[in-house]
């Protein structure tokens, strides 16, 4: 956790938690919050304000025991594991990345699916040297490398990663594809298949135990939603 999200964290929990003692879910925009509504709705859950109309970070629901977190999606297990929300919704990319030890992982939901790939440039072959890997999944290049048994230089990217190759910055990326056209389109192949990825709901240790009674109804709702997709 790095010094801004610590601060972040803790100025939510003083201005904010003070008054409330329901439940916190951290979600991100994007493909994670499109596909959880669905959930939540099942749960008797509703957003009672767009989060993509609105510059809001914090949204009530309908029930009034429920408020959403919205944050970027890398920074949902860190909310979750110190406890400035009591549950969240993260692929499993981005728990194999954080390392998220400190949370339940709770169910698959079965959204957001992708996989995580190693991808270069078409029809390059690779160099006789050690590889350069560049990548925003530092830990997991390092790890899945490792696991084959090659030592890389992994170079560390917040965004973008289809670009580095291109231009010489790194012989390889990893990076989640679903369709592969971001690939395709850039001159790029999928090479290695890491692993699949589906998005995780995550929940807090201490929320678990104390707040069960408030997630329990959720957790059975979100499963009879998975089982009958
Ligand atoms: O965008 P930001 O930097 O804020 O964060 P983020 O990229 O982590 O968030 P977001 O909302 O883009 O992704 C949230 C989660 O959705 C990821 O952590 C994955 O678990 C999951 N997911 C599922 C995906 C994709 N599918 C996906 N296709 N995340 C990203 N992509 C990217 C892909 O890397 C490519 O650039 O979408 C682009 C299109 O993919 P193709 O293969 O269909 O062309
Ligand atoms: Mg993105």
């Amino acid at each position: 956790m790095t010094a801004q999200t610590e601060r972040l964290s803790s100025s939510l929990l003083n201005e904010a938690d003070n008054e409330f003692n329901g439940l916190t879910l951290a979600l991100s925009k994007g493909r994670i919050l499109e596909e959880t509504i669905p959930l939540l709705q099942a749960a008797g859950i509703e957003l009672l304000e767009d989060p993509d109309a609105s510059r809001k970070l914090i949204f009530p629901t309908s029930n009034p025991k429920v408020r959403v977190l919205i944050l970027r999606a890398s920074d949902v297990p860190t909310y979750v594991e110190h406890g400035a929300a009591d549950f969240g919704v993260a692929g499993k990319d981005v728990l194999l990345e954080h390392g998220a030890n400190h949370v339940y992982e709770l169910l698959d939901l079965q959204i957001a699916q992708c996989k995580l790939m190693t991808a270069g440039v078409k029809d390059a072959p690779l160099p006789n040297r050690r590889l350069r890997i560049a990548t925003k999944y530092v830990n997991v290049a390092r790890a899945y490398f490792a696991s084959q048994g090659q030592q890389v230089d992994v170079i560390k990217l917040y965004g973008s990663m289809e670009l580095a190759p291109l231009v010489g910055l790194g012989d390889l990326i990893v990076d989640v594809v679903d369709t592969c056209n971001t690939l395709r389109a850039n001159g790029l192949e999928a090479r290695d298949h890491i692993c699949d990825v589906s998005s995780r709901l995550i929940v807090n240790h201490v929320s678990y135990k104390r707040k069960f009674a408030l997630l329990e109804p959720i957790l059975d709702s979100f499963k009879h939603s998975i089982a009958a997709f």
